[in-house]
């Protein structure tokens, strides 16, 4: 490392390592792992992934890749002989921004393990210029602005792989760029990421505004471009088209490129549909096979159902996409008959209407594609699974049993342990040893230790540490104090109502108002949010108006501020997660039971030592089991009183407002003297509004019993060494939650590769 890093700062730069800049060293760096990535054995095999998605939520690469390519502490030692230290070197690269939340960031995981575990499979999406907008608080709002990171310095490289993607009125040329994946001390995959040369980037104003219709121009620039309008939804039809074209011609042509008989494509390619983004590659597959291969729509549609798996990563019905006829045939007409053709079929063997693919409203149903045309159907947490067979996707699960089945989410522990948090890991390996690294379960080990003093006094040091790092960072960053001694309480997620980020602020207010009337705490609390609100999701930008509200009056307060802080962290990503979340105590995680599908901010905080506060939703209902009832603080409803709720219209949240003043009390508070002269009324009585009138995450349902149980955990929080033994017992039986483990599931239930 030392002399590759001498040698590439000599040509480059004509510097020594001891004279370069920041900026100097990140590139040569950068260099470096390239080649040394290039020259990495790749993953191969007789029966070869793709995963396609419309996100990989990938977060700085330098520190990763240097872990899985087992050279990290070399250079970190390297550096540090000749004065620089490699966390300010990664501070000067910038985040990919090519994901929106957990589905994107799961991507990411599964790509570092399937890597990891020697597996031939590869990523493929989209490259977007601006990826998701980049997140500012002025006036106590969110603000929206473009949030370009491709720059001369990337993890990008361009291929000399173009493809033609027709779509009704033009044909466009891609371009094919690809990000080398090292697994860890193991062989190298590839993400492949499509674009247009002439997306043009300085179409953009005023913030992420753009013309919508010039499609060449603005194909890739953003992830999620707003749909509110026809459109916004016609060009999420040519980004998933031109994804997925893509991706159907370079499955095909390396499958050519290996000596695949295309009548026998199912035995050597499985794709991985990840979400209904992609759900176009089939009909599409269906298309090529058909129209340029010579097969007949029997045999093409047999390859393909053989050939695609679908993972389903929500119930809310928001995100089952279903685009209307009209839309499709002004983008994609070619694809029409065979969707046409994909339904009749379904209407011939099936006399359900719920099943169909087209609607009576002519709408194309995306998931039922996936479900009729693909061989495996997964959920991806226990629970969420089952929600799926018994009700969501039930008559589906009626026709097809076979397909269904469970993979609960997962993190990678390289990412989540081994570099976020350095001290935790170090201290690991002198407890228990190396091999943890590669196989999560010898967490366990750790258990022995769970009434060993020293340990427990240890494990707090290092969260203290930790704390303090995110305090500096702070400050630092928007110039906010916080305590290292308080308790630091941590949500942090896409902002939804069904998230409940608003039980949250109402517990805030509930707080402030105690302290106000002289019920003063043990120790402070800091209560830390951060959350992006889609830009054209009203209520959602409401929620974190009334929070930045709320840190504004708590903050300012004298009376109040020695005993509560509130920070909500702009543009929350990856790299800020990776400095949050080894400094948690309290790890929220209260979306409505049966609405969060799995989560994986859970795993990330429990693998870290924090205690969950959750609802039996998702993964905390796969936590909870794991750890027991003394290892985590569960409240709220369950699952089933919840779907009962909706399926009966019988949850009404005026009712429990008007008969509770302790709620009332609360939820006034929103539109309070105090606050309409912090704040502006309109986002604040909306909001109120649609608390009292609405409510359809049931907030008030749970709120007393979210207000108890942290009430609890606060108090437990002052017996250290008991609070010590849940924090081992969290990190102990977290390596169920290996995206490791996961993937060795989808491996060996689903891709069999
Ligand atoms: N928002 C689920 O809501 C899950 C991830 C990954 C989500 C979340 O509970 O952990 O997927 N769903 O499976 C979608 O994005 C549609 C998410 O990230």
């Amino acid at each position: 490392m030392e002399q590759a890093l001498q040698r590439v700062l000599q040509e480059k730069f004509q510097k020594d390592i001891k004279d370069a800049t920041k900026e100097e060293i990140y590139t040569a760096l950068l260099f470096v792992t390239k080649e040394k990535m290039q020259g990495m054995k790749a993953n191969t095999g007789d029966r070869k992934l793709y995963y396609i998605s419309a996100e990989f939520l990938i977060g700085k690469l330098l520190s990763n890749n240097l872990i899985n390519l087992g050279v990290f502490e070399e250079t970190r030692e390297v550096l540090k002989k000749y004065g620089h230290d490699l966390t300010q070197i990664e501070e000067v690269e910038l985040e990919p921004s090519l994901g929106n939340g957990g589905l994107g960031r799961l991507a990411a995981c599964f790509l570092d393990s399937i890597a990891t575990l020697g597996l031939a499979g590869d990523g493929v999406g989209l490259n977007y210029h601006d990826g998701l907008f980049l997140q500012k608080f002025a006036d106590n709002k969110q603000w929206e602005d473009k949030n370009p990171w491709i720059t001369d310095n990337t993890w990008l490289t361009k291929t000399d792989c173009h493809f033609e993607v027709p779509f009704k009125d033009f044909t466009l040329t891609s371009t094919m760029y690809d990000i080398d994946v090292p697994g860890y001390k193991s062989g190298c995959n590839k993400l492949h990421l499509f674009d247009l040369d002439s997306v043009d980037e300085s179409i953009i104003h005023d913030g992420i505004q753009f013309d919508k219709s010039d499609i060449q121009k603005n194909l890739t620039l953003f992830l999620y471009p707003d749909d509110s309008d026809e459109a916004g939804q016609l060009l999420r039809i040519y980004q998933q088209y031109f994804m997925v074209s893509n991706a159907a011609q370079l499955i095909l042509k390396e499958a050519q490129e290996r000596g695949v008989d295309l009548y026998h494509l199912h035995e050597h390619v499985c794709i991985q549909i990840n979400d209904t983004h992609p759900t176009m590659v089939i009909p599409e597959l269906i298309r090529i096979l058909t129209t340029q291969k010579g097969f007949n729509m029997d045999t093409a549609i047999d390859v393909v159902r053989k050939t695609c798996a679908y993972t389903n990563h929500t119930i809310l019905a928001e995100a089952l996409e279903k685009w209307p006829i009209a839309y499709l045939e002004k983008v994609v007409p070619q694809l029409m008959p065979i969707i046409r053709e994909l339904d009749a079929r379904v209407r011939r063997d099936f006399h359900d209407e719920r099943v169909y693919i087209i609607d009576k409203m002519d709408r194309v149903h995306m998931a039922h594609i996936d479900i009729h045309y693909g061989y495996a159907v997964n959920g991806v947490a226990a629970l969420h699974t089952e929600i799926l067979k018994e009700s969501e996707l039930k008559p589906f699960y009626d026709i097809y049993p076979e397909k269904f089945n469970n993979k609960t989410n997962g993190i990678t522990f390289r990412r989540w342990l081994l570099h976020c948090n350095h001290e935790l890991a170090d201290y690991l390996k002198e407890l228990i040893g190396e091999e943890y690294v590669e196989d999560a379960s010898q967490l366990e080990k750790l258990l022995a230790y769970k009434d060993d003093e020293k340990v427990l006094q240890r494990l707090r040091e290092i969260k203290k540490d930790a704390k303090v790092e995110l305090k500096n960072y702070l400050k630092m960053t928007q110039d906010v104090d916080v305590d290292e001694n308080s308790i630091f309480d941590i949500q942090i997620k896409r902002l939804h109502e069904y998230k409940r980020q608003q039980m949250n602020a109402l517990y805030a207010i509930y707080k402030y108002k105690e302290i106000k009337k002289g019920n003063l705490p043990a120790r402070p609390i800091t209560m830390i949010f951060g959350a992006k609100a889609a830009p054209a999701y009203t209520i959602a930008k409401d929620i974190i108006h009334l929070i930045l509200c709320l840190q504004q009056l708590v903050n300012n307060d004298p009376d109040v501020n020695k005993y509560m802080r509130i920070v909500m962290v702009e543009n929350y990503n990856v790299t800020k997660a990776e400095k949050l979340i080894p400094a948690c105590d309290i790890s929220e995680q209260i979306s409505l039971a049966s609405k969060e599908a799995s989560g994986t901010g859970n795993m990330k905080f429990m693998l870290n030592g924090a205690v969950t506060l959750g609802t039996e939703d998702g993964a905390n209902v796969e936590i909870h089991q794991l750890v027991g009832d003394d290892n985590i603080y569960i409240f709220g409803e369950k699952s089933e009183k919840v779907i009962q709720l909706y399926a009966d219209s019988a949850y009404n949240s005026r009712a429990i407002y008007e008969s509770d003043p302790q709620i009332e009390e609360l939820v006034d508070f929103i539109i309070s003297k105090e606050m309409i002269m912090i704040g502006d009324p309109v986002n604040l009585g909306r909001l109120y509004k649609e608390i009292v009138g609405k409510d359809w995450f049931m907030t008030l349902l749970d709120v007393k019993d979210y207000i108890r149980t942290k009430e609890q955990m606060l108090a437990d929080y002052e017996d250290e060494k008991a609070w010590a033994k849940k924090m081992l017992v969290n990190i102990a039986k977290a390596g169920f939650f290996s995206s490791d483990r996961t993937i060795a599931e989808y491996n060996r239930d689903i891709w069999h590769l």
